[in-house]
């Protein structure tokens, strides 16, 4: 599928510092260390509604990733998938009498613009389930063979008896997991399954849904092995990091490790698995089934989307927030005192606020102390501090390139 366009890196002066990030397995903050293409798969949208700041807070905290990584010299190879078939998608599509294909080409056109706006760096390859089914397929057929997987009237289930390392991922408890699985598109109670927790792989066809011919026969791929399919088909195993927002920790990651490691043998089959938080509006996470959304398309039409991002930058990225009108009225006032700042004709070195917002970014993209240093910065320089007339335009190159902010 086509991506999106990417905007210039200005490149910075320097020595730039290792990204350490939280990893969610290891249940700690731990030093990435990429080779010189450093490898990130970031789970995509499922396109039945327009991206709200909930998507946009995922995406953005791994643009800072691969900006960290892109200022260490690394290439950054990234990939993303669009869920352009699942249940949510055929019900919304069913319910508004819109062809499920439409809904979902709309939905990830308009999901393009919002991420060109905010700035976010397009993946190298932006890949719809539709379009890998029968490599999908094949992947399900080599579980099978390997003799992880059981039939049920057609279906093909990953058997969790089968996986050593089902629990690595999340740390779960079986208890939490059930729990999860069921609110989370698993059927625990499905009659002639072996175990509760064994996940569907793919779905033999029904009537009136969408289907693929394939080696296993007439359906569609199940959730978790999607993502699983297109990482290993670009990334290969044993990629960088694994990222998506925290509701996907399990089932969808923690799945998704157990089928590359059964296919390939590697473990980790991500050596980091990053997540970023729930953002929530009026005290409930921001869902398309709760209603309760605040659009990107909306409010960047309605404020600068560089503003948008602010608001994404003064929450750290594990953080959970909620939404409120305040937040974008900080931004605007930010945002409108930086540029004043990087406008004047000199100021107070900028050496000193790129070694720290990059020692900050650096300590697992602390961002809201990436801000602090820009404000102390602009608000001396606006104050009349400073006389180095190459520090405005450093604070913009930095702005642009770490933050994805411009001036
Ligand atoms: N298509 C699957 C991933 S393979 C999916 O979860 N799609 S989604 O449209 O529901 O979510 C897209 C991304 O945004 C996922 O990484 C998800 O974890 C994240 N996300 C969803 N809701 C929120 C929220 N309220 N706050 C932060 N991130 C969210
Ligand atoms: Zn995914």
């Amino acid at each position: 599928m086509r991506s999106w366009s990417a905007q210039n890196v200005p490149k910075l002066p320097g020595e730039s510092i290792p990204l350490r990030l939280y990893d969610t397995s290891a249940k700690q903050v731990r030093q990435t260390d990429p080779g010189p293409t450093a490898r990130m798969y970031v789970c995509g949208i499922t396109p039945y509604d327009a991206t709200h700041l909930g998507h946009a807070n995922t995406y953005h905290a791994f643009d800072l990733v691969g900006r960290l990584w892109r200022d260490a010299g690394h290439e950054v190879h990234y990939t993303q998938n669009a869920t352009d078939v699942d249940d949510p998608l055929l019900e919304r599509a069913a319910q508004t009498g819109v062809g499920w294909q439409d809904l979902a080409e709309r939905e990830i056109e308009l999901f393009r613009g919002d991420m060109e706006a905010l700035r976010i760096l397009p993946p190298r390859e932006y890949v719809g389930v539709t379009e890998v089914v029968g490599g999908v397929a094949e992947l399900i057929a080599k579980l099978s063979a390997k003799g992880v997987t059981y039939a049920l009237d057609g279906d093909v289930y990953f058997s969790v008896a089968d996986a050593p390392k089902f629990g690595q991922v999340s740390g779960y408890d079986e208890t939490e997991m059930l729990a999860l699985f069921a609110e989370r598109g698993g059927d625990p109670d499905r009659a002639g399954k072996r175990h509760p927790l064994d996940w569907l792989l793919w779905r033999a066809e029904r009537p009136g849904e969408p289907s693929w011919e394939s080696r296993l026969g007439k359906g569609r791929p199940g959730w978790h092995i999607e993502c699983t399919a297109i990482a290993l088909d670009n990334l290969g195993a044993g990629y960088d990091v694994a990222g998506g927002g925290s509701d996907l920790i399990f089932p969808h990651h923690e799945c998704g490790a157990s089928e590359g490691h059964a296919a390939t043998g590697e473990w980790p089959f991500a050596k980091f698995y990053t997540h970023a938080g729930m953002v929530g509006l009026d005290g409930e996470k921001m869902s398309k089934s709760k209603g309760n959304l605040v659009f990107v398309s909306k409010v960047r039409r309605e404020h600068d989307p560089m503003a948008v991002r602010l608001v994404l930058l003064a929450h750290h990225y594990r953080a959970d927030w909620t939404y409120v009108p305040a937040l974008i009225a900080d931004a605007e006032r930010r945002l409108a005192r930086w540029r004043s700042a990087v406008r004047l004709a000199s100021g107070p070195d900028a050496g000193e606020v790129l070694a720290r917002v990059r020692e900050r970014l650096a300590d697992d993209l602390d961002s809201p102390a990436a801000l602090a240093a820009i404000d102390a910065w602009a608000d001396a320089a606006l104050a009349g501090g400073g006389s180095d007339p190459d520090a405005p335009d450093l604070v913009k190159d930095l702005s642009d390139a770490l933050l994805g902010v411009a001036l």
